[in-house]
């Protein structure tokens, strides 16, 4: 099997495995439109989840399902989204002129969507600042630079920057809103998520 994989439109690459056995699952582009006149492409992301973990939450439960129905059973891609599972999202920086304030307002856009969907409508407003707060001005993300987000047991956000620790939070909420713009109905590529859910299934039953 191969070391890397590339995201086709950047060539940016992801390494196969990280950690100890979080393996690449899928691979994508986060764009985004400005004032409704382009799409920046803002960052390439590479899906991890842990192989154990994965097979664990399947076990006997789903093992009469082939591959192909599996990836398609809601339960299924619910509880990949919701299971204690040591998962990572990691993202390569291709829009080089990012600033943190940039970051900020995306996040509490995106983030904060997801937050109210289900957060059972609770305005999160005022949390999601506090919490952008520490994304601190002086962080700088050029392109090429990567962050790590992590789920940790127990629903802890871990965030690294080039490796480097910058923060975590304990919140399953928070967790599943993040995994939610990836894997979830709407994500930001479709595709990231087919090849995901595809491997997670194959992952699964074998
Ligand atoms: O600079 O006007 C601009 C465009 C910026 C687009 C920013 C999108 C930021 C997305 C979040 C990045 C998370 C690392
Ligand atoms: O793409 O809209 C999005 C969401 C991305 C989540 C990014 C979290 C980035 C956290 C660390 C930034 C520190 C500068
Ligand atoms: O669990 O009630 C909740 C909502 C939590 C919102 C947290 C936003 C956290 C951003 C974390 C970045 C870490 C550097």
């Amino acid at each position: 099997s191969s070391e890397s994989i590339a995201e086709p439109k950047t060539g940016f690459s992801f390494p196969a495995t990280i950690g100890d056995s979080r393996r690449l699952l899928g691979v994508g582009l986060r764009k985004k439109s400005v004032l409704g006149l382009k799409n920046i492409d803002v960052y390439a992301f590479g899906i991890y989840a842990d192989c154990d973990d994965v097979k664990k939450l399947v076990g006997e439960k789903y093992s009469s399902l082939a591959a192909s129905e599996l990836r398609e059973n809601k339960a299924f891609v619910d509880q990949l989204m919701e299971a204690d599972i040591k998962m990572t999202i990691r993202l390569q920086i291709v829009y080089g002129k990012l600033n943190i304030r940039s970051v900020r307002n995306a996040f509490q856009e995106s983030v904060g969507n997801r937050l109210k969907k289900f957060g059972g409508g609770l305005d999160n407003h005022e949390l999601l600042q506090s919490f952008t707060s520490l994304f601190k001005d002086e962080y700088k993300i050029p392109r090429s630079s990567i962050i790590d987000l992590t789920q940790e047991p127990g629903h802890v956000l871990s965030v690294a920057i080039e490796g480097n620790h910058v923060g975590s939070v304990k919140s399953k909420l928070l967790c599943r809103s993040i995994l939610d713009l990836y894997i979830g109905e709407d994500p930001f590529d479709k595709n990231a998520r087919e090849d995901f859910l595809h491997n997670a299934a194959s992952l699964a039953l074998h």
